[in-house]
């Protein structure tokens, strides 16, 4: 099945926002296939923010992702990559729907809780940077034919 990258940014641990963020991923069916506590290096900010290096607010963004450790998350499920995007909300908080992660439980534009992976193709990028082969965990879940229809699960395999 398909696979995204969640980051919980600095701004949500230190406000121990954790348990909440992972929690809804976890009622809506997503997967938990792997998951590190880790500081983002200079060299790995500059790669996962590459489109945003020449944007005025970058050194802003770089010192929020290392004001505290992040935790990296690799979501499993059909669709996952926009199913976590609809879930997580737009970039602004303030804009943000109310029943997205960002849209309950941020304020701001750059605080904005978590990062998603927004396409199939970055996804495996994005996944690859943050994990070895070895880090991702490829187990049977009792649960999955109550979690998906007959046909879902042919189409997702
Ligand atoms: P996304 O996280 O919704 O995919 P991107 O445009 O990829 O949004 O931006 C990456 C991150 O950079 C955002 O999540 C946010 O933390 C920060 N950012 C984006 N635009 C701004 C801005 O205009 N001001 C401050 N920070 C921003
Ligand atoms: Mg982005």
């Amino acid at each position: 099945m398909e696979k995204t990258l969640v980051l919980i940014k600095p701004n949500a641990i230190q406000r121990g926002l954790v348990g909440d963020i992972v929690t809804r991923f976890e009622r809506k069916g997503l997967r938990l296939v792997g998951m590190k506590m880790m500081f983002m290096t200079d060299a790995i900010v500059n790669e996962h923010y590459a489109h945003l290096v020449e944007r005025p607010f970058f050194p802003y963004l770089k010192a929020s992702m290392q004001a505290a450790p992040i935790i990296a998350c690799c979501l499993e499920g059909a669709e996952a990559v926009d199913t976590v995007r609809l879930m997580v909300g737009v970039t602004n908080s303030r804009k943000a729907l109310p029943g997205t992660i960002r849209g309950d439980f941020s304020m701001s534009g750059e605080q904005n809780v978590v990062h998603a992976s927004d396409s199939v193709e970055n996804a495996l990028v994005e996944i690859n940077r943050f994990f070895a082969p070895g880090e991702l965990f490829d187990y049977n879940s009792a649960v999955t034919c109550f979690e998906y229809g007959g046909e879902e699960s042919q189409k997702y395999k």
